[in-house]
């Protein structure tokens, strides 16, 4: 029996049945694998670690993507960094209004994700709405003169070409093309075993907002438990509406889910104490 290995922790390895692979390739710049698993159906790796798979990733990207989208409630363009297997864009195109601009480094992701697991894009790349540049996320933030009310960081882990995604001045760049009141959403990591991504994101993105934090939710091809979504805007007030005022806009927006509800929204922003006591840990 064939075994994938993750090894993107120390001390902690996801190990899943490969019971076949579907594709493998060493792009210019990532190391690709998509592999078949009973219990998460495709699976596809970059350098080692599990990007996404087709049966837990409405997880991550409803959550992503209807949280900030439903917080702020008039949103009407949206930036995505990386994401070129689509999943974000795909939850993002349920939004009627909505325009995405997806910026992803390496085409090969987003042709294998569309040839070999079609259902994650779901036909995202196809619609008008959405415009795919091929480019470096961090010098495509520096350049444009484009302005978007939510910015989604759907990066891999910061090793390798994501790291730079991680950085203060990518987090500034990411400022400088949010409208008034925009957000950003990142893809921080799994806390119990990443601790130090989280504490360096709550730094650095807590010295250019005023509104820092971040929400959970647990995906099962993520190890080590709950994931974390940073959390980074400049108003408050998208972190206080109520439950009721949710609820409103998500019937008004006539999305249908799989995970995400207003209830599990709200929740998603408690942080247990042991999560808490890492954002102010002196390290
Ligand atoms: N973004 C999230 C990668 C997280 C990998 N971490 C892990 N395996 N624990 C990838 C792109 C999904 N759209």
């Amino acid at each position: 029996m064939q075994l994938f290995d993750e090894g993107l922790h120390s001390g902690v390895n996801l190990a899943l049945k490969v019971d076949t692979v579907i594709y493998e390739e060493k792009t210019d710049l990532q190391d690709l694998v998509i592999f078949e698993n009973k219990q998460f159906g495709r699976v596809m790796s970059l350098d080692g670690a599990v990007q996404t798979t087709e049966k837990d990733e409405f997880i991550y990207h409803e959550m992503f993507v209807h949280v900030p989208l439903l917080a702020h409630g008039e949103v009407s363009r949206v930036l995505v960094i990386g994401g070129g297997d689509g999943g974000a864009a795909r939850q993002l195109m349920k939004h009627q209004n909505t325009s995405v601009t997806l910026v992803d480094i390496d085409r090969s992701v987003i042709e294998l994700s569309r040839k070999y697991m079609p259902t994650v894009s779901g036909g995202a790349f196809d619609d008008p709405r959405l415009e795919l540049v091929i480019a470096d996320g961090c010098k495509f933030v520096k350049e444009t003169e484009l302005r978007w009310d939510v910015i989604i960081i759907d990066s891999t882990d910061p090793h390798g070409p994501g790291e730079v995604l991680y950085t203060a001045e990518f987090y500034g760049d990411c400022k400088s093309c949010l409208t008034a009141g925009g957000i950003i959403i990142t893809q921080n990591g799994v806390p119990f075993v990443q601790e130090s991504e989280l504490r360096t994101s709550y730094d650095r993105l807590g010295g250019l907002f005023a509104d820092v934090t971040f929400y959970l939710a647990a995906i099962p091809s993520y190890v080590g438990g709950v994931m974390a979504y940073g959390w980074a805007t400049d108003d408050a007030n998208h972190r206080k509406v109520a439950l009721s005022k949710l609820a409103e806009r998500y019937l008004e927006s006539g999305i249908a889910t799989d995970y995400y509800t207003p209830e599990v929204h709200q929740a998603a922003f408690a942080l247990p104490l042991h999560i808490q006591k890492m954002l102010t840990k002196e390290i």
